[in-house]
């Protein structure tokens, strides 16, 4: 396990926060998420190697989460995938077959357990679990 992955799970026990958003936060729950991490000195998830996203998936099943927030989105640009807030390229990805696929517009990106934890672009209004991480410590790791 990388340093940097080690850094996550450990911040990632008090981290993994359950959604439950209630209504109301309808077009941009991610951007609602996000300002819940930043609250907690975060960013929701970042996932740049395969073994940070299995590490994810990992917790998704300790934890019984169905799909989750990741911080990516395509607003600015369709098609073209970022990391939230930094704009960072995404230089990993991991969609699940057939995605991502704009259905009806979809614009935020989520990993869902009914995709083997793959990844989905999913509609910004739709309910899920979201999943912090600190960048500030981190970053500091990766030198
Ligand atoms: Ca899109
Ligand atoms: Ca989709």
């Amino acid at each position: 396990m990388s340093t940097r992955v080690a850094a996550i799970q450990e911040l990632l026990l008090s981290c993994v926060i359950r959604g439950g958003i209630v209504d109301g936060w309808d077009g941009n729950m991610p951007f609602i998420v996000q300002k819940m991490c930043e609250i907690h000195g975060g960013t929701l998830v970042q996932i740049e190697t395969a073994e940070e996203d299995e590490f994810i998936a990992q917790q998704m099943r300790i934890h019984s989460i169905r799909n989750t927030w990741l911080g990516g989105s395509d607003w600015a640009v369709e098609g073209s995938w970022v990391w939230e807030p930094d704009g960072k390229i995404l230089q990993y990805s991991n969609f699940a077959p057939g995605k991502p696929n704009n259905f009806f517009g979809e614009n935020c990106l989520d990993k869902e357990q009914s995709l083997y934890y793959q990844w989905n672009d999913e509609d910004c209004d739709t309910d899920a679990y979201y999943i912090c991480e600190k960048q500030n410590v981190i970053g500091n790791l990766i030198g």
